[in-house]
């Protein structure tokens, strides 16, 4: 399984970093929707899920976290620690994010709107949905 992790471009002076990211250019999509997650408690594991179409792409804006990646066939982890660095995240993958530290500031940007008929929550029906993909 191949795992994308992008390093945007920051642009640094004397003043500090800024990181411009646009769709098409830095981000593989259209950028429909931005959320992010903080306060994120000790031990917490977010995630538990996948999707049918949606794209995305995380960026750990400040602190730290790590993010379990599974196709269905092969699991990894990977951890995200820059602000300039993302994490590119397909339709078919199951996801966990934990490991939050306390000032952890998950910053992710989507290319479909919220759509709850989107989500698989159920590993089995999970792995159904990758084999029907497969056996196409
Ligand atoms: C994903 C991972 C990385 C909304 O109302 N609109 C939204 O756009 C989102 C993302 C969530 N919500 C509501 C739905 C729930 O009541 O916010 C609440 C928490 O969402 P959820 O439990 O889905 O959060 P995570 O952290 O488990 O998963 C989220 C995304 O939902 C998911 O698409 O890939 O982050």
């Amino acid at each position: 399984m191949q795992v994308i992790k992008y390093m945007f471009q920051p642009h640094g002076d004397n003043r500090g970093q800024l990181v411009a990211l646009e769709e098409y250019k830095d981000i593989p999509f259209e950028i429909k929707r931005v959320y992010y997650m903080y306060d994120t408690g000790e031990g917490v594991v977010r995630g538990h899920h996948a999707h049918k179409t949606l794209q995305q792409i995380l960026i750990c804006i400040h602190g730290s976290c790590k993010i379990k990646l599974d196709n269905g066939r092969e699991q990894k982890e990977v951890a995200l620690e820059k602000p300039y660095e993302g994490l590119y995240v397909s339709n078919a993958m199951w996801r966990e994010m934990y490991d939050f530290s306390s000032d952890a500031v998950l910053l992710v940007l989507a290319s479909e709107l919220y759509d709850e008929n989107d989500y698989i929550r159920d590993y089995n029906d999970f792995i159904d949905f990758v084999n029907t993909l497969e056996s196409r």
